[in-house]
Formats: structure tokens, sequence, C-alpha cells
């Protein structure tokens, strides 16, 4: 039995994620509508995502039972200067009692406080193993140290990471091209591969070209925020996804926004 099973279809997923009230702060990615948690939760049911990435505030508040939740368990704003740290913020029981089937995780590999991400998320990850939860780390690469966070080798770096640690699957960056993404999927093993979506692209096709990209390397899927609810009409952005990660939908590849 996969504990990543309860978010997948024939061995695929398109996860929406909104957490970025906290990582970025709601003047830098919001607008009237999408601003509201029940807007969000909506769209994630009506638009068949196979899971919802909450933080523990919103998933209290908001969240309905209709599509798995994934806890963030962790996170940061985009205030303090300085080596990135984010640390745990809602513990793996109640995330449970939350009704989350998996926690998330952020790690900032390459800064300068990896190590306690390394260690809280270890702890975290053997809390979720006991409960039968899924552990999913963003793994984000940051800091001083790193040069470029979408390069093949860096890419590849934080999914080997995320298995090394653990995780069941990993949310990483794309690097611009399938091939290159390849060599990430490759290295995260066993480890499921799920791309981040980025900032909201200049068109539909340059996001679903992306995508493509993503699952024609071997990932499980998506797990993306802006690109759909800053859509117009995210539920007709959502059917696309869908075609692309589970009907084989082709689109020209296209290089990444990010
Ligand atoms: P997006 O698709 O909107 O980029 O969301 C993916 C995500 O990982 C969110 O879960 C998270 O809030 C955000 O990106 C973090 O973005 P970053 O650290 O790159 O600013």
């Amino acid at each position: 039995m996969d504990r990543m099973d309860v978010f997948l279809k024939a061995g695929k997923s398109v996860i929406l994620a909104y957490d970025q009230g906290l990582e970025h702060g709601p003047s830098a990615d919001f607008d009237n509508r999408n601003v509201d948690p029940a807007f969000i939760v909506e769209t994630a049911s009506k638009g068949g995502f196979n899971g919802l990435a909450l933080q523990k505030g919103v998933a209290e508040r908001y969240y309905d039972g209709k599509v798995p939740l994934i806890l963030k368990v962790n996170g940061k704003s985009s205030l303090p200067k300085g080596e990135p740290i984010a640390r745990q913020n809602c513990s793996v029981e109640y995330a449970v009692s939350l009704g989350a089937k998996a926690i998330g995780y952020t790690i900032y590999l390459g800064s300068g406080y990896e190590s306690e991400m390394f260690s809280e998320f270890g702890k975290i990850q053997e809390q979720a193993r006991e409960r039968g939860l899924a552990a999913i780390t963003w793994v984000y690469p940051r800091g001083a140290s790193i040069q470029s966070d979408t390069s093949k080798d860096i890419v590849a770096y934080a999914a080997r990471a995320g298995l090394e640690l653990g995780a069941d699957a990993v949310k990483i960056k794309y690097t611009g091209e399938s091939q290159s993404f390849a060599w990430a999927v490759k290295a995260a093993g066993k480890a499921r591969v799920f791309m981040s979506g980025g900032p909201k692209a200049a068109t539909d096709d340059a996001f679903l070209g992306q995508v493509r990209g993503a699952i024609d390397a071997g990932a499980t899927g998506i797990a993306v925020g802006r690109n759909v609810w800053q859509h117009p009409e995210p539920l007709k952005m959502a059917e696309k996804l869908k075609q692309v990660v589970f009907d084989n939908l082709q689109v020209a590849a296209q290089p990444s926004s990010h």
C-alpha cells in the first residue's frame, strides 16, 4: 500500500496549493476573489483536484473534507532576510485531527539552516509513518550559496535530498525542459515527483507546456497554485491540466518562467 495512493488517479495527480498567503503575503498574490479560502476549497472540489495543500489555520476554518488534504506543517513569511528557515507550526497529530492524509514540509536545501530542517523533518516523517500519513517535501534550493534554483543539477539534488530524507513525494521546481527534469525524476528514485508551479505564466500554453514536459520526464504530477487560482477561469485551467496529466494532451514544450 502506497501512502500516496489517496492522492493518485491511475498513478498520476493534480494537486492545488494554497499556502501563498503565508509565504508571500496577500498583496503579492491575491485579488478580491482568491483571497477568500472558501473560493479555493470550492475550486479544489469542483475542479476535480486530487489533493489540496493548506496551512493549519485555513484548514481549521475552511476545509470541507471533499479533496484529500495535505497539511503544511511548516512555513515562513517573505519578510525576514538572510538564510531561510521554516520551522514546524503544527503537530502531525493535529494534522490528523484536521483530516490530513499527508503532511507537507518545506526544506530550503543549501540554506545555512538546512540541517535544522533536515532534523525537524526527520522527526515529523517518522510520526507521519506511525499514523499512516504520507510525508511530502517541498525541496527548494535557497540561500546565499545557491546561484540558480532551477538548474539541472540543483533540481536533481533537491529531488534526491527528498528521497534520502524519507519523503514519499517531493515537490520541486521545473528545470525548464523535459530532458533535464528527467534526471531529477531519476534521482528521486521511489519518491514521487511533483512539479511546482511558480508565478502565473504569460499564456496558458506556456504553463501547460511545462506540465507536459514534467509528465513526459516521469513526474507523478503537479502541485500548483497561482497558475490555477489567478487564472480568470480556474476550472477551465483545471480541465486543461487534467487533460495534460491524465489524457496525454500534447502541448509544445516551452521554457520555464521561473
Ligand atoms: P505556486 O504554484 O503558486 O508557485 O505554488 C507552489 C508553492 O510551492 C506554494 O505551495 C508555496 O506557497 C510557494 O510555491 C512558495 O513559493 P516560493 O518559495 O518559490 O516563493
